[in-house]
């Protein structure tokens, strides 16, 4: 007589760990964990996409040395920062992942550049990238496209800025 409920109260359980491994969407390479790959979405005839992720470096000190997928030409890292009051972006050759640190790669700081788009990325999207890693090797990770949160939203900028995210 309680079938029925346990079997409804399985399937909830069921589809909240799905959604908890969705959302939790993260990688692994060596003691390096990937977690939560985006890009944001782009309008048309929009070249050039902003990469984010979060790197969590549980063993000794490495570097993220590459990125790169088939989605774009080619992919770079940047750093922010201000200079006065402008953001200034900078092409950097590594990011430094020191032993138990972990790296937000995010708007406003590190981020990956993604140079050439060969498509708009759109919103639901998902697309593979390889990250290549001095110590810990190649990974694969999938990377999801997602409108940035509400709040953060910033108006669209002139074409030549709207790569500073
Ligand atoms: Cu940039």
């Amino acid at each position: 007589m309680h079938t029925a409920f346990i079997r409804r109260w399985f399937a909830g359980t069921a589809l909240t760990l799905a959604t908890l491994v969705a959302s939790a969407h993260s990688y692994k390479a060596g003691s390096i964990d990937i977690e939560h790959p985006t890009a944001r979405p782009t309008a048309a005839g929009q070249s050039v996409g902003g990469g984010f992720l979060t790197l969590v470096n549980k063993g000794a000190a490495d570097r993220l040395l590459s990125a790169t997928t088939a989605v774009a030409a080619s992919v770079q890292m940047h750093s922010m920062s201000m200079d006065g009051n402008v953001m200034k972006m900078r092409q950097v050759d590594a990011i430094e992942l020191p032993s138990g640190q972990t790296v937000e790669l995010k708007p406003g700081s590190w981020h990956l550049m993604l140079m050439g788009l060969k498509a708009p990325l759109k919103a639901g999207d998902t697309f593979p990238m390889t990250l290549r890693f001095e110590k810990a090797g190649e990974v694969v990770v999938k990377v999801k496209v997602e409108s940035p949160e509400p709040a953060k939203a910033q108006p669209q900028r002139e074409p030549q800025h709207e790569h500073m995210h």
